[in-house]
């Protein structure tokens, strides 16, 4: 199945454009599912709201997965919002409002299939509330400040990619090698990549709105 991601630089400008994607499957048909992700200050937004009332009401195949990591930039969560959990919203709208530990490859990845395939059985959407903690600053030169030392030392003793590996190592499900070598091949992806991209010609001025507005100018053009 083909798949389409869309990144929205407005703080939960994603949400309603994502009823829309959902919208389109449900009348095509087309058993696919929109994953729309933000985080928990978008949460807080208007739009969350909306969205997740009319999916609701509507029994679109969407799963709204929240991001929870603590903070919007500089924000903490315990600051913005008057709740612990931002899944406690979704009975409000009358969807499952599910809380899984983020930093749990397989538990995230149980509590999605749930979600998609409730999804799917045009049973509506769900709100997952990953949580999580955001190990860096917002932005380079954000030096993080405002968080607090200790939560930090303890949330690094779970971050998610060494657990997982420990796991697939405990389990023999994957050797010392075998994960050396998916690093190296990824590491030589990237390094491909940068080489492509450091090669290519600039793009032309003219080709600024190519992709853009490019359906619609073709149809109004066509007029
Ligand atoms: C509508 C809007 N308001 C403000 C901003 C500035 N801004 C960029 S990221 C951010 C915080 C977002 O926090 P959260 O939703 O928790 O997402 P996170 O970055 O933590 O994943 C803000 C306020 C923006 N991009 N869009
Ligand atoms: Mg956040």
């Amino acid at each position: 199945m083909d798949s389409a991601t869309a990144c929205v630089p407005h703080v939960g400008g994603g949400l309603p454009i994502s009823l829309g994607a959902g919208l389109s499957s449900k009348y095509l048909k087309n058993g696919r599912v929109c994953i729309s992700f933000f985080g928990d200050g978008a949460s807080n937004q208007g739009s969350f709201h909306e969205s997740l009332n009319l999916a609701a009401v509507l029994d679109l195949p969407v799963v709204f997965v929240c991001e929870n990591n603590q903070f919007a930039l500089s924000t903490p969560q315990s600051y913005s919002q008057r709740i612990q959990n931002t899944a406690d919203r979704a009975p409000a709208y009358g969807i499952p409002g599910v809380i899984v530990d983020g930093n749990n490859v397989l538990a995230v990845y149980e509590a999605a299939v749930k979600a998609v395939s409730r999804a799917r059985k045009g049973q509506g959407p769900t709100l997952l509330e990953c949580k999580t903690w955001r190990y860096d600053g917002h932005f380079t030169g954000d030096t993080a400040a405002y968080k607090d030392a200790e939560e930090q030392a303890d949330w690094l003793k779970k971050d998610p990619l060494p657990r997982y590996i420990q796991y697939l190592e405990d389990n023999h499900l994957f050797t010392a090698e075998h994960l050396q070598a998916i690093d190296a091949r990824v590491l030589h992806e990237v390094d491909e990549a940068v080489r492509f991209a450091a090669a290519s010609p600039l793009p032309s001025p003219e080709s600024v709105g190519s992709d853009v507005y490019a359906d619609m100018t073709e149809e109004v053009r066509s007029r």
